[in-house]
């Protein structure tokens, strides 16, 4: 195997560029190794894959009901039958000061029976019997192992008994026929709230827990539901209403934390890539970009992040307070305000967020919809509000993407080209140097100038037109390490553009009406192939014209010598001219 560059006509690169034709459409060949090498499919990835690791925190919102879960006292005949039927677990993080404010705090609800600090999942009344014994001691034991007549394999049985070994489980909502109990429970209770009472508000009062209100974000007013002195049905009601507001909320806190974030690290982008100060992005794609980060901050792999795009999508009135398009009032911001005007955006966004709890538990049909997804049915409930960071990658890379296209920058693009392995391995002396010094890339992706895409094999580097000897090795670093990542500003600006680019706007790209959320869009820069087989002054790149320098203008220090005519390329070149042997110019890239 001696194919290098080094040995090699003119001809070997002009077939690259054929040849990584023909890598796209599957077939093989041999022996073009260097630039031509493409990485093996990763099964696992696709272009619309979401391109953060696990990103999901596993803080449990409330403490996890387990099989040891102390027992609650013995559910018999002289329990107390008023409201000691929810826990006092508080909303978790601290209220932030622009969180509604509770309405006094309730004297009225009351501690659970405080068996422990957590939830009291106490056994329901009605299947006492089933548990074979009403001594306190045989129920102890039930707590840990199951009696005979009740195998916990058998999970119709087990959904009749919420605060068993087993607890809630998302099959139960279709095993209970919740669908229907729910329909039929709002159809025969109705009319004793009145016509003015909704939903949720209606299922208290006919508990008598009327001081419970779920309808908000408002701590302390919804707590953990007890499974004491409900049926089985009626607790399942009562949890997903719980968590539906919990759920939320956690989406809630994590806008706001990142709403005193947001306004710092763009301000840190503004001052690293200092856009002109006359040029402007648009508030609305602002929001589009911080709202479609929801789909990277659900937890990965669950039930939840299964279902929780397409419900929202499949409920407009829940969907335009999620994906709110449109709505802001000012229409474009200066790069010179950007930073303060970005906490109004964030502000509303949270509010507009807020409102998607009452939303659904007002409406039986929402609140059915969104229960029998099973994704509320689940405890630990997924909690989104540790998530601001990543809430804020699809916000930082819009904003770094118009950034570096306010300064004239553009993505040169190397196709099927593994620049660490073109270094590594070519026998002769390239004719500059790259600045990735062939030791492999960092674990950002990246190697000098360069952010190589594993997946489709294609290397990228930032090319500003109007001032091609800069180097943007360092910038590049601090806004993956900081702010976003390559795949979403590099990698996704490539599939953007191969997808036709944005359609309309923003939010018309990036969140699409059968459910999908790509981040692609999110990075619209243009993207320019480097022409690998061209020794052309014309002809730079594939797909773009040539800039203002390329080649003709000679190297800023240095050069060639008598006899030698220099010959400049951008950095973050990859083309014929660093590895033509038969160039005697000499080529410089700073
Ligand atoms: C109830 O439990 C006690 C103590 O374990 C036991 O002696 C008794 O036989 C049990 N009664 C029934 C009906 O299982
Ligand atoms: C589970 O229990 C239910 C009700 O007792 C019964 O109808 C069903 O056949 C049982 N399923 C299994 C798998 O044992
Ligand atoms: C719904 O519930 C009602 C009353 O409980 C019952 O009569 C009806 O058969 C149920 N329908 C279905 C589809 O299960
Ligand atoms: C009932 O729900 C509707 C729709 O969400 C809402 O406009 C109304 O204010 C609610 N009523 C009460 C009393 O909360
Ligand atoms: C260079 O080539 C050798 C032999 O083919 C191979 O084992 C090695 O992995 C290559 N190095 C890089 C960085 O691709
Ligand atoms: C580009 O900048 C990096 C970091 O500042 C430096 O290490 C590298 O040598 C430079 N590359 C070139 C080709 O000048
Ligand atoms: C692909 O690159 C990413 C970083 O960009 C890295 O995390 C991942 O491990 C790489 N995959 C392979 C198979 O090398
Ligand atoms: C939505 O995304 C999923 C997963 O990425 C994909 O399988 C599906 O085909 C997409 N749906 C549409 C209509 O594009
Ligand atoms: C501009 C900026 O915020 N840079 C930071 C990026 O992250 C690294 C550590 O990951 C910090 O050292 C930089 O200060």
């Amino acid at each position: 195997m001696n194919l290098f560059f080094g040995a090699l006509p003119i001809a070997y690169l002009l077939a690259a560029t054929a040849f990584s034709q023909a890598v796209d459409q599957g077939n093989s060949a041999e022996g073009f190794l260097v630039l031509a090498q493409k990485a093996p499919p990763d099964p696992a990835a696709s272009s619309n894959v979401s391109p953060a690791p696990a990103l999901w925190s596993s803080i449990p919102l409330n403490p996890a009901p387990s099989s040891s879960i102390p027992p609650a006292p013995a559910p018999s005949s002289n329990v107390s039958p008023t409201p000691a039927l929810w826990s006092s677990i508080p909303l978790n993080p601290a209220p932030s000061s622009n969180i509604l404010p509770a309405p006094a705090p309730s004297s009225t609800v009351q501690p659970a029976p405080v068996a422990s600090s957590n939830v009291p999942l106490a056994p329901a009344p009605s299947n006492s019997a089933d548990q074979g014994n009403s001594s306190g001691e045989t129920l102890v034991l039930a707590q840990n192992t199951p009696p005979d007549n009740e195998p916990s394999s058998n999970q119709s049985l087990a959904c009749q008994n919420p605060g068993g070994v087993n607890g809630i489980d998302p099959s139960c909502w279709d095993i209970l026929d919740m669908s229907n109990y729910t329909n039929n429970w709002w159809a025969t209770h109705q009319s004793k709230c009145g016509p003015t009472t909704n939903f949720s508000t209606c299922f208290w009062e006919v508990h008598n827990m009327g001081t419970v209100d779920c309808t908000g974000v408002r701590p302390g007013t919804c707590p953990v539901p007890s499974v004491q002195n409900m049926s089985p049905q009626d607790w399942y009601i009562a949890y997903n209403i719980y968590a539906i507001n919990q759920v939320f909320t956690s989406l809630y806190m994590a806008i706001g934390n990142a709403n005193t974030l947001a306004g710092e690290k763009v301000g840190a982008i503004v001052a690293l890539l200092d856009p002109p100060k006359r040029t402007s992005v648009l508030t609305n794609d602002i929001l589009t970009a911080l709202s479609a980060c929801i789909n990277i901050i659900l937890p990965v792999g669950t039930l939840f992040q299964r279902h929780f795009i397409a419900l929202t999508q499949q409920s407009p009135p829940v969907s335009k307070f999620l994906f709110p398009v449109g709505t802001t009032q000012s229409q474009v911001t200066q790069w010179s305000t950007i930073s303060q005007e970005l906490s109004q955006v964030v502000q509303a966004y949270q509010t507009t967020v807020s409102q998607i709890i009452p939303t659904i538990v007002n409406d039986i049909d929402l609140f059915v919809t969104f229960a029998e997804s099973g994704a509320f049915s689940v405890n630990p409930l997924p909690d989104m509000s540790g998530e601001s960071d990543k809430l804020l990658l699809g916000l930082q890379t819009y904003i770094i993407s118009k950034a570096l296209q306010a300064n004239n920058v553009i993505i040169g693009q190397s196709t099927n080209t593994d620049i660490n392995q073109l270094v590594a391995n070519s026998t002769d002396q390239l004719a500059f140097d790259t600045g990735c010094p062939g030791m492999g890339y960092n674990e950002m992706g990246m190697c000098g100038p360069f952010y190589y895409d594993n997946i489709t094999g294609n290397s990228y580097s930032l090319d500003n037109l109007g001032d091609m000897r800069k180097n943007y090795t360092e910038d590049l670093s601090i806004m993956f390490g900081n702010w976003t990542t390559g795949d979403m500003l590099l990698g996704g600006a490539y599939r953007c553009q191969n997808d036709g680019g944005v359609k309309g706007s923003l939010a018309n790209t990036v969140i699409s009406t059968n459910g999908n959320v790509s981040l692609d869009c999110l990075s619209d820069m243009q993207v320019c192939e480097w022409n690998l087989g061209s020794l052309d002054v014309d002809k730079e790149f594939t797909n773009c014209g040539s800039q203002t320098g390329y080649v003709v203008n000679g190297c800023a220090s240095g050069g060639c010598g008598e006899d030698g005519t220099d010959v400049n390329v951008p950095n973050g070149y990859v083309g014929q001219y660093l590895v033509n042997p038969n160039s005697l110019d000499c080529v410089c890239n700073t």
